[in-house]
């Protein structure tokens, strides 16, 4: 199976010649501006890291004792990397430096490698047909930043040259086919729609029919966010998937998460049933700009086990990064332990 390898504006996949004129715009979407928000999304984890867990060091000759590893698993927690990966951490210091004295490398070691496990994720591009369209569906919750994210993919994807049709499966509410209407016409998108309260089932049948029919390169299909209880969603959401398999057996080959950064565990757990209904391939976390909660990454690839494939940075068709792990660690232990001030 062929994958898409997109970079976007962030890490363009061809690099220009040195002495190539720099490009002039400096879109919000641009190099700058996204990573100076995905940064801002990491703020308050970077500070716990700097502060709180550099002041464990302070002491002279201190010992990796119990007193040290609950002062380090009260920090870790301050962060929003979660109780889970904290407790990981402090247990790997436990075993590599028991009853010696402090090692801050080594520590910094130990926050790294366990976190790079538990992302475990490498680059994760998005999977692709080999031949025909690829198709995308899109869940989540109510207001986590569905359509938002579709035009935001759409966007990345015409920009590359490649021809999206949109499927408006959220057909409960009419503002909802509205909006991705406004969206499409934008980004230079077909859309496939249906009255408001028409079966989204046979919206993204209509979706992946006329994308195979003229020959597009990528259907994305928008879906509704009512809660989980709601056995009609699971019901609404195999149903989807099962019309999508009838057209292209192997399809959707993508079931994208949306989940918003700043929704508190009650989204989680609704987002939750989500997943396990649609079978889902990876996570958009939206709403990173602006939140200060990015050490949430950690738990939420915990709680969901899939990978974040891309963050929302703000509302516009440019605001969307492709997640990468590593780049990720280096943001987030920047100047951790470092001499200077936080
Ligand atoms: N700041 C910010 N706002 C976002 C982002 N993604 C979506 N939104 C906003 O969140 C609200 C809900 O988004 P929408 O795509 O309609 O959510 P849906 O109900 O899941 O389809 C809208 O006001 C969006 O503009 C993001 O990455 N950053
Ligand atoms: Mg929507």
């Amino acid at each position: 199976m062929a994958l898409f390898r997109f970079r976007g504006s962030e890490k363009p996949d061809t690099t220009p010649a040195a002495d190539a004129p720099k490009p002039a715009e400096a879109s919000s979407g641009s190099e700058g501006g996204l990573l100076d928000r995905f940064r801002a999304g990491l703020k308050k984890t970077v500070q716990v890291l700097n502060t709180d867990v550099r002041d464990l060091f302070k002491q002279e000759g201190r010992l990796v004792d119990e007193s040290f590893l609950s002062d380090l698993r009260r920090a870790l927690v301050r962060t929003d990397m979660g109780p889970t990966a904290a407790e990981a951490i402090v247990k790997d210091v436990y075993a590599k430096q028991r009853a010696r004295v402090v090692d801050p490398e080594s520590v910094l070691d130990s926050i790294r490698t366990t976190l790079a496990e538990r992302l475990h994720q490498t680059d994760a591009p998005l999977a692709a047909a080999d031949s025909g369209p690829t198709v995308i569906l899109v869940t989540g919750v109510n207001g986590s930043g569905k359509t938002t994210s579709i035009a935001k993919l759409a966007n990345r994807f015409v920009k590359e040259g490649r021809r999206v049709v949109l499927g408006a499966g959220d057909t409960f509410r009419a503002a909802a086919v509205e909006q991705l209407s406004m969206w499409a016409s934008r980004i230079g998108a077909e859309i496939v729609r249906s009255d408001q309260g028409a079966d989204p089932a046979s919206v993204a049948h209509r979706a992946v029919a006329r994308a195979i029919e003229g020959s597009f390169d990528i259907c994305i299909i928008d879906t509704a966010g009512r809660l989980q209880t709601q056995s009609n969603l699971m019901q609404e959401l195999g149903k989807i998937r099962r019309v999508i398999a009838k057209l292209i057996p192997e399809a959707p080959h993508e079931v994208l998460l949306v989940i918003d950064a700043t929704a508190g565990q009650n989204a989680l757990s609704q987002a939750k049933g989500f997943s396990e209904a649609a079978g889902c391939t990876g996570i958009v976390l939206a709403k990173l700009d602006g939140s200060a909660r990015g050490g949430v990454v950690v738990p939420v690839t915990e709680t969901f086990k899939l990978p974040v494939k891309f963050v929302g940075l703000g509302e516009k068709a440019d605001d969307l990064a492709v997640f990468e792990p590593q780049r990720y660690l280096d943001a987030l232990l920047a100047g951790s332990f470092a001499d200077s001030p936080a």
